[in-house]
């Protein structure tokens, strides 16, 4: 009896739309019209005309707005706070091609301690090589099949393959996602890679009692309030405080850093380098919703759905916005925006319509008067290039044959950009 009342209780919440997912959309014609927030006009409606005023007024104002209503405050990198230890190095890594360390920078406060394992592969023939940094999903050995790679204490079950979801990293994962991250091509083209797990600075569930966050609380604070960081601005914060030790690297100090990051952390770099300008150029792949694509189209996946299956990801304000895009103060060409007048490269996939292709590109077109303002070259067409036609203006882009993952096609085209504009 009591089985049936709770069935019958549970089939009128879900048809009455209380628990179940809203259907996402994935008809172009269906997408209603919306006005994008004007980039370049302030909120008091001074217009902004200069590369100058960009930087002193308008940049400001839409960071605030980012960091008030979407991804939530993070505090300052507190360097006093942390330390490093060199945990393994070695001259002689990939039949002697390269230079592999591994470091733990290990943030301490009031006891107790967050340990964030950096795994650093550099090619032997170049000094301070530009170094592409971005955090994997799996845990630094699965990276490559490298037996002396470190594995994390801070490894949790984790949602986003069930393949690989056994809990703790096992000798069996090393390796694993290996397709994603060509270690030995980066190296034999004459790049760095610095890989960190994601997990370590904050575990990817809705749970505010890991990770870095307690480290800020007050007393008797235990989540965030409304305003402040919720998980992407946490790995945020992560990645700068790793480039603060990067930077002082003696093998690094004079290299150009590329932050890159696939999907859920494609948004992550995106805001990252938003946020911290010695990033010198931005990767996103497969960024889709809260990344690059614009949440006003509400294609594939929306505000709506993100914050009911990843509620930790976004601040609180953030939730405030499902179903109602229009009253966000931003759209994400103004992230995007952010990032200029440095390189910024969106890459998408044909299958990936989850991530809404069309979007990513229209984040990347809708930034480009702000490039233009420094007298560089954004996405100029309104319509997206054919697949497999990478464009790779100030702002790059490409949508490819497949899926959402990272293919040695995204890696050719990531260093080739790279190649072109970390002199400009
Ligand atoms: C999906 C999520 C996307 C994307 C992806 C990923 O489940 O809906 O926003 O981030 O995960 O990170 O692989």
């Amino acid at each position: 009896m009591i089985l049936l009342v709770t069935f019958l209780f549970a089939s009128i919440f879900f048809s009455i739309g209380v628990f179940a997912q809203p259907e996402p959309n994935y008809n172009e014609e269906a997408i209603e019209p919306y006005v994008l927030p004007e980039l370049l006009t302030l909120s008091n409606g001074e217009k902004i005309h200069t590369a100058e005023d960009w930087e002193l007024k308008r940049r400001p104002e839409i960071l605030d707005f980012y960091k008030n209503e979407v991804y939530g405050y993070h505090p300052e990198t507190i360097l006093q706070r942390t330390s490093v230890k060199v945990v393994e190095e070695s001259d002689s890594a990939l039949n002697g091609h390269a230079i592999r360390k591994q470091i733990a920078i290990i943030y301490e406060s009031n006891g107790i301690q967050l340990t964030i394992n950096v795994l650093i592969y550099l090619p032997n023939d170049v000094t301070f090589p530009p170094v592409f940094v971005g955090y994997n999903f799996y845990g630094n050995q699965s990276v490559i099949n490298d037996p002396n790679i470190v594995l994390t204490d801070s490894w949790v079950q984790n949602n986003a393959d069930s393949s690989i979801t056994e809990h703790r990293v096992t000798e069996d994962s090393r390796g694993k996602r290996s397709h994603r991250w060509p270690i030995e091509k980066i190296i034999g083209e004459g790049f760095g890679i610095a890989t960190i797990y994601y997990g370590d600075v904050d575990p990817d569930r809705n749970d505010f009692t890991d990770g870095i966050h307690p480290f800020f609380y007050e007393d008797g604070q235990e989540k965030p309030s409304n305003h402040e960081w919720g998980s992407i601005s946490a790995w945020a914060w992560g990645l700068s405080t790793v480039l603060d030790f990067l930077k002082a690297d003696e093998l690094l100090h004079d290299s150009s850093f590329i932050l890159f990051g696939h999907s859920r952390l494609g948004k992550t770099s995106l805001w990252a380098g938003a946020l911290d300008t010695r990033f010198d150029m931005v990767i996103s792949n497969d960024s889709g919703c809260g990344g690059a694509a614009i949440f006003r189209r509400k294609y594939g996946e929306t505000a709506a759905i993100i914050n009911q299956s990843f509620p930790h990801w976004f601040n609180k304000n953030f939730k405030k916005y499902s179903h109602n895009e229009n009253a966000l103060p931003v759209d994400q060409h103004m992230l995007i925006a952010l990032i200029a007048p440095r390189p910024v490269y969106i890459a998408s996939a044909e299958d990936d319509r989850w991530a809404d292709p069309k979007g990513e590109y229209l984040g990347g077109y809708y930034a480009s008067p702000v490039y233009e303002l420094y007298g560089k070259t954004g996405l100029t067409n309104s319509v997206m290039p054919a697949t497999n036609e990478p464009i790779h203006h100030t702002i790059g882009y490409h949508i490819r044959t497949g899926g959402h993952d990272v293919t040695e096609y995204d890696w050719e085209q990531f260093i080739s950009f790279a190649r072109k504009h970390l002199n400009d």
